[in-house]
């Protein structure tokens, strides 16, 4: 046992250091011939964190510390979360998110334990300033895997969380601004900037080879009140199968919830597609199926499997996320599948 530990990390030591891993597999989206799963299962992984976009480098680093301090997979994930969440000055998580059409920040966020397959989360959330953790208390205090608005803060209030205002005085002028120039038609759907949008969905895996993973946003800028997105769907924006691997999603929601785009990236894992080959071939089998067609999707996938393996692709060129481990944290570059530019951090920081 204490061999293969060695070989697996000398192994992935070495080939980290080529950059080779970060590409999984193999990159053939053509390759769509299902293979074996190699048995992983004996080999111990190193604890890792995935998450989306470069301000994930931070959210990761801090779970890696919380998971050194406390032990617990669930705390790394929900505490570094929390990082993303308590930044103002992210446009699209927690305090200082772009509003709905209304002028309320409206929170979205979900949390998955592989071990025992248990999953929470909440949408349409309004004043709680972390809700990763409201996710958390509805897997483990509840019955039930999803709360919804008014419900969802209630639940909240009641198991202690503190009523927050989340729009900041930045947000309130924009959104001030934007309503001043939206068109006057009574009915229309708001009009939505889709550079505004950035999510942080976050992956982990520990020494054991045990999956975990939660995902937390305020959605699309100006949405119509009460529009749900992809990021608190199991399956959809975050999906964690303990056996396989775990997926996480960022981009237009819904473009990736009418496809169950997370639960694919795992099946592909499945069938046995590396990481990114398994980003890829799910983007490639949506945009197959999407009228829209793969440039317009806008949608990025990140992914982990079991043996601590990981990648990710985008539909545009400039999604890029971080992995932290106990060897390096870097933020990588996606592998993009059209040449059409997102830019860093999909605009939100414009
Ligand atoms: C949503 N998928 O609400 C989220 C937004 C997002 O990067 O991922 N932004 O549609």
């Amino acid at each position: 046992m204490t061999l293969n530990r060695r070989k697996f990390i000398g192994q992935t030591a070495a080939v980290a250091a080529t950059g080779a891993f970060v590409t999984g597999l193999g990159n053939q989206a053509s390759a769509n011939r299902p293979t074996r799963l190699p048995d992983r299962s004996s080999l111990p992984a190193q604890t890792t964190f995935v998450a989306t976009w470069p301000f994930g480098k931070q959210a990761c680093e801090a779970a890696l510390k919380i998971f050194g301090e406390t032990g617990s997979m669930l705390d790394a994930i929900e505490r570094g979360i929390w990082v993303t969440e308590s930044d103002a000055s992210n446009a699209s998580v927690g305090i200082g998110g772009i509003p709905n059409a209304a002028g309320a920040v409206e929170l979205d966020a979900c949390i998955m334990s592989g071990p025992n397959h248990q999953a929470g989360s909440v949408a349409g959330v309004q004043n709680i300033l972390h809700p990763i953790s409201v996710a958390r208390a509805v897997m483990e205090k509840t019955p039930h895997v999803m709360l919804v608005g008014e419900g969802a803060y209630n639940f909240a209030i009641e198991q202690g969380f503190e009523k927050t205002n989340l729009l900041t005085e930045q947000q309130r002028l924009a959104w001030e601004q934007w309503k001043a120039s939206r068109p006057a038609v009574p009915d229309a759907a708001p009009q939505i900037d889709p550079d505004h949008h950035d999510t942080i969905a976050m992956l982990g895996l520990d020494e054991q080879g045990n999956l975990f993973g939660g995902c937390s946003t305020s959605g699309w800028g100006y949405k119509i009140p009460g529009r749900v997105g992809d990021s608190p769907i199991i399956g959809g924006g975050l999906y964690v199968d303990n056996a396989i691997g775990a997926a996480g999603a960022t981009g237009l929601g819904e473009n990736v919830m009418r496809h169950c785009g997370s639960f694919v990236v795992v099946e592909m894992m499945r069938n046995g597609a590396g990481p990114t080959e398994a980003c890829e071939m799910a983007i490639r089998r949506i945009a197959e199926t999407d009228p829209k067609g793969l440039e317009e999707l806008e949608i990025n996938f990140i992914a982990l499997n079991k043996a601590g393996e990981f990648g990710a692709a985008g539909t545009s060129a400039g999604f890029q996320y971080a992995v932290t481990n106990g060897q390096f944290s870097r933020i990588i570059d996606a592998k993009s599948l059209s040449a059409k530019s997102i830019g860093p951090e999909g605009g939100n920081r414009k």
